[in-house]
């Protein structure tokens, strides 16, 4: 059976500032980011795939620095390279006075967006047909202060795209949130529901704006197409999509080609009872050693738990520095260890201390283990509240 094939890549974010990396790094991670799209339009060309479906945030922002924009206009130029059709997103919306996509404002900087490169420039859904082939290409973009609680998949948004012509194998491309796996700390903007998804009259919807990868038997997200943080784990790249044409219900495979050379890692120590600087390292490395952080990663370490007390630790030794490209390491999550002996004995009349007193009289006389516990941890938690202004629950309490 004949198929369709794409090149499916978003989230890009070119230009983005990147600044949680060293000043010099950044440099050359943007670099990375430029080739990734540079090889995913050689892939594109290689694999004879139909058309590359670019579902928002090519660019970190409409005010682009000239020379990315330069870059990406320019990356499309390639002998042979497909169709590209892009649909922005929150971060690179369409508008008319828009420096990366508006042909105006283009023209003025003596630059252009090649014939083949379609800018769905609609916040309505709009096509294009994919000649020779029976495919049609549907998308929608984002405009600066669209409400981003729209809906790219509800009933208004339906009534755009109407009943398409069976005849033609129908493709959707739109920057969205699929309810329920947002992640945390990042914008629920265009939702949607698998409901809505199994609804739409496309046989595939490229989407993007999660920046990992997603998928679904009729839509998938890329993900960003290299980690943008060291939240982003996992493999990164573009999927290549194939779509059977004429099947019923229409059938849909792809595969993810990895376009990120480094991987990102966070990881969380606990570093209570490590009896010296040299201890916390090594619990650091062995982290390291189980996670297989290769050099050229990028690594954000979180340390959590008590700090025995006396403990010195401010940063680590420099073997885990260069253990990999980039290595952060967040303390906000350890706790001092606190003297409870001392407090036992003391005649602190401070209120912190009174309450210190009163719950550790409670300990001793409690013998059931779980209710010590409960306790011990309700000690801690009181002297973090007092002297620390902030309680931050221990992992065992998290998802219990
Ligand atoms: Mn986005």
């Amino acid at each position: 059976m004949a198929t369709v094939s794409f090149l499916q890549i978003s989230d890009l974010h070119l230009g983005a500032p990147l600044a949680w990396l060293a000043r010099d790094q950044r440099a050359e991670r943007r670099r990375e980011q430029q080739r990734a799209l540079e090889r995913a339009v050689q892939l594109a060309v290689e694999r004879a795939v139909h058309a590359i479906l670019i579902p928002g945030d090519l660019f970190d922002d409409v005010e682009m620095d000239a020379e990315n924009l330069a870059f990406a206009i320019h990356a499309f130029r390639i002998s042979g390279c497909p169709p590209v059709f892009i649909a922005p997103g929150n971060h690179d919306p369409y508008s008319e006075s828009s420096p990366t996509w508006s042909a105006r404002m283009l023209a003025a900087r003596d630059l252009r967006w090649p014939p083949h490169v379609h800018v769905f420039a609609s916040p309505r859904w709009s096509s294009i047909r994919l000649d020779p082939l029976p495919v049609r290409i549907w998308g929608r973009c984002f405009t600066p202060g669209m409400a981003s609680a729209e809906r790219p998949l509800g009933p208004e948004a339906r009534d755009q795209i109407g009943a398409p012509p069976l005849a033609e194998l129908n493709v959707g491309l739109f920057h969205g949130s699929l309810e329920g796996q947002c992640p945390p700390g990042q914008k629920l903007v265009g939702p949607f529901s698998i409901d809505e998804a199994q609804q739409a009259p496309f046989a595939w919807m490229a989407v993007g704006h999660y920046h990992r990868t997603l998928s679904h038997p009729r839509f998938a997200y890329a993900g960003s197409a290299v980690a943008l943080d060291t939240t982003e784990t996992g493999v990164h790249g573009a999927l290549e999509v194939r779509v059977e044409l004429g099947a019923a219900p229409a059938a849909a495979h792809f595969e993810l080609i990895e376009l990120d050379a480094r991987r990102a890692h966070t990881l969380d120590i606990d570093v209570t009872e490590a009896g010296s600087a040299d201890q916390i390292d090594r619990r650091i490395l062995d982290a390291f050693e189980r996670a297989s952080v290769a050099t050229r990663d990028l690594v954000k370490v979180r340390l959590c738990g008590r700090l025995t007390r006396g403990l010195r630790w401010s940063a680590p030794a420099d073997e885990i520095a260069a253990r990999a490209w980039h290595v952060r390491v967040d303390t906000a999550g350890l706790r001092p260890d606190y003297d409870l002996e001392a407090l036992r004995r003391g005649s602190d009349e401070t209120t912190e201390g009174r309450v210190a007193r009163v719950l550790l009289e409670q300990l001793d006389r409690e013998t059931d283990p779980e209710a010590r516990a409960t306790i011990e941890r309700a000690v801690y938690y009181g002297l973090d509240a007092f002297r620390l202004r902030e309680v931050t629950p221990m992992w065992e309490e998290i998802g219990g």
